[in-house]
């Protein structure tokens, strides 16, 4: 493919970040995943509208402690950070509803640190709440909106001129497989020059009933979220899911070290996926995976960026070590 030609569109004042990598639509993913048994399906499809909402209310549940300590590292470590990375530019991976990168931006403010931000997500409504909300919040502010999919590669990312701060929080990097994760990590040290840095969130391995229970809150509100996957493919595949007949199930795999989420069939049944002409033959307690969630120890936190070539400037976790953030430079 030819980087050089279309490496990036500019419309409405956001860069559309032209992909570089094949990656699958909804209708490949099911065909491959949920055709024949085991099946299972990526779990970017969960955020629709409803989907980002019951994911927005995870984080404030008391389990899911992920968001709340990482937000709170990031309070207290933000000037630490940004003192140490110098950004001219602030570029986030999957950005979102970019809360937490105030605490960022404030750090900025208050060392007198002008930079651009440069939020990407797929979700170019969010982003442009995201521009308008930030750009009035500091004045001084320039922000960049990129959309696209970060995980179809970063060829044609946008390359600014001046020391770049790349931001990838929340511990979605958890939901690559350990191998893609480190290919990940190598990708943007590739888009990094000398001097860049790298922040990384990632979660820890801990005791198996603290992360039991964060993938279980008492409300319910996981399970809601699991299940919203079937609203999503029934309304983009014309499907016929029944929500009632499944039940949300997330357990920790020791082995793996990652959280694994599934919905179990509660009976035998058929379902027919309408626009793919297809049909789903499910048993009675047949699993579909929707997720996965690795979790890191202090060491494959530090690893994953080390393997890359970058070299670890801090590394930041709370006294129960349930969470790391790491900021890493390349040389
Ligand atoms: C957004 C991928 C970091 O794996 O903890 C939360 C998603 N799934 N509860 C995670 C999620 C169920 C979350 N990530």
């Amino acid at each position: 493919m030819d980087g050089s030609a279309v490496s990036e569109v500019e419309k409405n004042d956001c860069i559309y970040v032209v992909q570089s990598k094949e990656s699958n639509t909804l209708e490949q993913d099911v065909k491959q995943g949920m055709l024949t048994s085991p099946r299972s399906i990526p779990p970017k499809y969960f955020y629709d509208e409803r989907g980002s909402l019951l994911f927005d209310q995870i984080c404030e549940t008391d389990e899911y402690y992920p968001t709340r300590t990482e937000s709170e590292l990031l309070n207290e470590y933000a000037l630490e950070l940004v003192a140490a990375a110098r950004p001219e530019h602030i570029i986030e991976f999957g950005s979102g509803t970019s809360r937490k990168t105030h605490h960022l931006l404030q750090a900025c403010e208050q060392q007198g640190i002008s930079c651009e931000y440069f939020p990407f997500d797929v979700c170019e409504e969010m982003l442009h709440q995201v521009r308008d909300d930030f750009m009035q919040h500091y004045q001084w502010l320039d922000v960049k909106p990129l959309v696209g999919d970060y995980t179809a590669g970063l060829e044609h990312l946008h390359r600014p001129n001046g020391t770049c701060m790349y931001v990838f929080l929340g511990s979605s990097i958890g939901n690559f497989s350990k191998q893609e994760a480190k290919e990940f990590i190598a990708e943007v040290a590739n888009c990094m020059c000398s001097g860049d840095t790298l922040l990384l969130g990632v979660d820890r391995v801990k005791q198996e009933e603290v992360l039991h229970q964060a993938y279980n809150d008492k409300q319910g509100i996981t399970g809601e979220f699991n299940l919203n996957l079937l609203n999503v493919l029934n309304s983009r595949l014309d499907a016929n899911f029944d929500l009632d007949k499944f039940k949300h199930k997330a357990v920790y795999n020791p082995d793996k070290q990652r959280v694994e989420m599934y919905l179990v069939s509660q009976k035998g049944q058929q379902i027919d996926l309408d626009t793919l002409g297809e049909r789903i033959e499910l048993d009675d307690g047949e699993k579909i995976l929707t997720e996965v969630s690795h979790k890191y120890s202090h060491k494959q936190a530090e690893a994953l960026l080390t393997d890359a070539g970058l070299h670890i400037l801090r590394h930041i976790e709370p006294e129960n070590a349930w969470f790391s953030l790491v900021l890493a430079s390349k040389r």
